[in-house]
């Protein structure tokens, strides 16, 4: 049975109740694990409060802002880790941005400064993430990300994002190359396109889904929960032969040539 009882678990990239990320943590929490959360903080508080009364049901240890562009918020999380745990089991990363202009039109007309902010957020915090946990990892541990098909195929209207996905799914290799050696596992889960806040903002999105649902082998798109199992899979011992790998959990989506 999976079960991830003892181990202490970093979330990051919960918005609301319909984050992937939220699908992660619940089902980290039902396999036992000791779970802190971090959000985005804004200027009035109003994400630390949304947050905090969704995540206050799994009984989170603890809850601490996180915006990867702040280094010092990034030191101060992880110092906290220290001080209260002690150790990292698992680190889930779940965060991307790229400004909404540049997800529409043509992928040459990205700005500099948009294609730069894509990757500060989406790419880059993976292995800034990672380098911080690293010595905290003293048992090993296992590091999770969330990339996208857009990633590695040109999927209308993606754009920068793809470019960050691939940089994202490079990295993964890179890291567990990397951090192999200290048993730290490295791996990203491909989700098929789900209603998130993150996706809704997209224009299209409901057609994508609609075409999923006519061509992927299940015939239906993916949940929360079933990208959340497969976290707690690849986060357990079950999955202790597993690094560097993207794993696709989107209906079978991904196999089909038509
Ligand atoms: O990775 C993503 C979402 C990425 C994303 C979405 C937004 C919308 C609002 C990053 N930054 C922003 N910034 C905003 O201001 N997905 C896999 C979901 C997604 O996003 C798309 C998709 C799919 C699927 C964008 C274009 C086309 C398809």
């Amino acid at each position: 049975m999976l079960n991830l009882s003892g181990k202490n678990a970093l979330v990051t990239g919960i918005a609301n109740n319909r984050s992937i990320a939220w699908g992660i943590a619940q089902q980290l929490h039902k396999a036992g694990a000791n779970l802190g959360i971090t959000y985005l903080p804004d200027e009035r508080g109003k994400m630390e409060k949304k947050v905090a009364e969704l995540v206050e049901p799994l009984n989170p240890s603890l809850f601490l802002p996180c915006n990867v562009q702040n280094d010092e918020q990034i030191q101060s999380t992880f110092e906290t880790i220290r001080d209260q745990w002690g150790r990292l089991d698992i680190l889930i990363h779940c965060l991307a941005f790229a400004n909404k202009d540049d997800l529409s039109g043509g992928f040459s007309q990205t700005s500099r400064a948009g294609f730069n902010l894509a990757l500060e957020v989406s790419t880059y915090s993976l292995a800034q993430l990672s380098g911080a946990a690293k010595p905290l990892m003293t048992e090993g541990g296992s590091i999770i990300t969330l990339t996208y098909l857009g990633g590695v195929r040109a999927i209308p209207n993606y754009n920068v994002m793809g470019v960050a996905k691939a940089g994202l799914e490079a990295s993964v290799r890179y890291l567990a190359a990397e951090l192999g050696p200290q048993n730290i596992r490295v791996n990203a889960i491909s989700a098929g396109p789900i209603r998130t806040l993150a996706s809704s903002a997209v224009g299209g999105i409901l057609d994508m889904i609609h075409h999923v649902e006519q061509v992927a082998p299940l015939r239906r798109t993916v949940t929360q929960q079933e990208v959340g199992n497969t976290a707690a899979f690849l986060s357990s011992d079950l999955a202790s032969g597993i690094t560097g790998q993207v794993l696709y959990v989107d209906a079978g989506y991904e196999i089909m040539g038509m």
